[in-house]
């Protein structure tokens, strides 16, 4: 397994120096983050990503995320002229050395959550979801740090209805089309595609999602049969839904090479179905982290691993869910882990 670790490039606030520093982290995780959505990435920008973290002693593989514009997901306007722009992405990753891009398809709102530093009892603060709160929420007043904030309340508006009048069986429509036309050029580049769940795994603000369960991401993986066209199984994500079987998943697409990167991240489900991000360690949360982890390596997971969001700890502000302490925490617990696999199972 390779361990990994998100940067957000030079305009983090968590050097790489820092990130080098955690034991066990091969590489960082980033993307290009000042092209528009949908744009090609420029060369020199790619570059200079691969520079500073080599020149840090990191790894720069995994690309998390090569954003896909709102176009291709509602299959209209410049949809054909921005698949175009997204293999022209793949091509230039692939020059550079990365062997695995994360996306995701959801409409409009990447992650949500009713807040974001929700007071733990420990003291520390994480990100939530409470159902109720968000039930109350209006997208076009608000914005998260994962969402695309090039939209006035007006375009937002006008995409939320476009996409409930499109429900699912259109958005699967063009999530077939998207990826009929990239994965032979992901194949071609040796670049494995990894599609990230939707978090939360159902529907929100009324707008279809699809990469919520087993059933659906064996009708996902079925678009498509090559190795390349995969997933980014994070735990997170989709273990908020009680329903999903995170040890099946991880057991059932690892014996099929389908599990290109993994996100390890806990979560607290509540009684309503809400739930609390928590440590990585499996008794801070509804989720079987070790189990899962005994499950990646039972399968020769040779793929990305990642610690994902983290509380805030010890004082830290910055990017909700990606602080350096928790996410360092949570990198050395999966190394305690794996070592201890790797060294006593037979
Ligand atoms: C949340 C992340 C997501 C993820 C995208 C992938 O912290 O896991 O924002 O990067 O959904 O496209």
């Amino acid at each position: 397994m390779n361990i990994c670790f998100r940067w957000y490039g030079e305009g983090d606030s968590i050097p790489l120096k820092y990130i080098k520093q955690i034991p066990g982290v091969r590489g960082v995780v980033s993307a290009v983050y000042s092209t528009p959505v949908g744009e090609v990435w420029s060369y020199e920008e790619i570059e200079r990503l691969k520079t500073l973290a080599n020149a840090a002693g990191l790894d720069f593989e995994v690309v998390e995320s090569v954003p896909v514009h709102e176009d291709i997901k509602l299959g209209e306007g410049k949809c054909d002229y921005y698949i175009e722009n997204y293999k022209e992405n793949i091509r230039r990753l692939a020059s550079f050395g990365v062997k695995c891009i994360c996306y995701n398809f959801m409409p409009v709102f990447d992650w949500t959550r009713s807040r974001l530093d929700h007071p733990l009892s420990d003291g520390s603060t994480a990100l939530v979801y409470y159902k109720e709160d968000v039930n109350r929420m209006d997208p076009q007043k608000m914005s998260l740090p994962g969402w695309d904030s090039s939209y006035s309340p007006d375009e937002m508006s006008v995409l939320i209805e476009k996409y409930k009048a499109l429900g699912e069986e259109g958005l699967w429509k063009n999530l077939e089309h998207f990826i009929k036309e990239i994965i032979p050029v992901a194949a071609e580049c040796g670049v494995n595609m990894a599609i990230h769940p939707d978090d939360p795994p159902w529907s929100v603000f009324g707008i279809p999602r699809i990469i919520t369960n087993e059933e659906n991401i064996d009708r996902f993986l079925a678009l498509y049969d090559d190795t390349h066209h995969g997933l980014t199984l994070c735990s997170g994500s989709l273990g908020c839904d009680k329903s999903n079987d995170m040890i099946k998943m991880i057991y059932k697409y690892g014996a099929m090479g389908r599990i290109h990167f993994a996100h390890i991240r806990n979560v607290k489900i509540l009684e309503d179905g809400s739930f609390e991000e928590s440590a990585h360690l499996s008794s801070c949360g509804s989720l079987d982290v070790a189990g899962m982890l005994k499950a990646y390596h039972d399968t020769g997971f040779k793929g990305y691993i990642r610690p994902d969001h983290g509380r805030m700890i010890w004082g830290e502000t910055g990017k909700p869910g990606y602080g350096l302490y928790d996410r360092a925490l949570g990198a050395v617990y999966i190394n305690g882990i794996i070592e201890a696999l790797d060294k006593y199972s037979k």
